[in-house]
């Protein structure tokens, strides 16, 4: 598993963490996802390989409306 840092743009309360963190979770590659919207991050565990289940991470979010603008 390897650390995935992101920085999400457009969330505005709880409804909006909690529907990012249940999306993420449907993933079978992804563990201990914490969203949070008062700050922007999101902050996961991702297994390999990792580069690919990133991209589909950062897809899934901006297909839900909102916008992954940094990731490390
Ligand atoms: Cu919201």
């Amino acid at each position: 598993m390897q650390k995935l840092v992101l920085k999400i743009e457009g969330m505005t309360c709880g409804s909006c963490s909690n529907a990012i963190t249940a999306r993420l979770s449907k993933f079978e590659f992804t563990e201990n996802v914490v969203i949070n919207h008062e700050d922007g991050s999101g902050n996961l565990l991702v297994s390999d390989p990792y580069d690919e289940n990133k991209v589909k991470i950062v897809n899934a979010i901006n297909q839900i409306g909102y916008k992954v603008i940094e990731q490390k």
